[in-house]
């Protein structure tokens, strides 16, 4: 398959070689009261991908594509958080405090889930990540080696913050990684420009971007 009009020129990909990577559409960063909103933060400029990464993830569950989503989660012994993330800033809930949504950005917490738009189906992988990428401290690399996928397709939340950290671990793995420039979303308009822009520059440095649109035509 190819996405003729991919920014910054087409992308190829092969449907079983491909992987769908689904960042941290969780409660604790679309809903309000979770970890999001307690950084100061306004939700609702995120939850206007929904519509389009569930457009996107219907086409590819129909055409049996590989699923992966991630939460941003610690144990509830927050052995896996480091101090230095827990103390950064000045949030009104730190990571692991008793929230409106339970323990905020712990494993298995009401906000933790995965929106309900988006929710994972059986057989689809699922992982709970302590870090801002999707690679450190998870076994998705040995996962995605498993099936010889080669190619990642992102969606997600925080543009700069855990897709940018994700893509730019794929990239450095070796992964031909696009981004869908309209199923991704940041707190700040200006910084999921930029990272857009950045990562299609210097001839795809970090990967490709595109729209859902383009990938619906290609995927039709
Ligand atoms: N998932 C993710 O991006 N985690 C963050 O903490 N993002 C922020 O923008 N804060």
């Amino acid at each position: 398959m190819k996405l003729g009009t991919a920014k910054p020129f087409p992308y190829e990909f092969e449907l079983k070689r491909t992987a769908l990577v689904i960042i941290d559409m969780q409660r604790d960063f679309v809903e309000p009261g979770g970890f999001g909103e307690s950084l100061g933060n306004d939700v609702s400029l995120l939850r206007a991908i929904i519509p389009s990464c569930q457009a996107v993830l219907n086409a590819w569950r129909e055409l049996g594509g590989l699923v992966v989503h991630t939460r941003e989660a610690h144990r509830p012994d927050l052995s896996d958080c480091p101090p230095a993330k827990r103390s950064r800033g000045n949030p009104s809930l730190r990571i692991g405090d008793e929230g409106p949504m339970g323990r905020v950005l712990v494993a298995g917490e009401p906000g933790n889930e995965i929106i309900p738009e988006l929710a994972p189906r059986p057989g689809e992988i699922a992982l709970d990540k302590p870090g801002k990428g999707a690679f450190y401290a998870t076994p998705l690399q040995g996962l995605l080696q498993q099936v010889a996928i080669t190619h990642l397709v992102f969606m997600g939340v925080t543009t700069e913050v855990c897709v940018q950290t994700s893509m730019r671990e794929a990239n450095d793995r070796g992964y031909e990684c696009l981004l869908l420039e309209d199923c991704t979303e940041s707190y700040f308009p200006q910084f999921k420009a930029a990272a857009v822009e950045m990562f299609r520059a210097q001839g795809a440095i970090v990967g490709w971007t595109a729209t859902s649109a383009e990938l619906l035509a290609a995927l039709a």
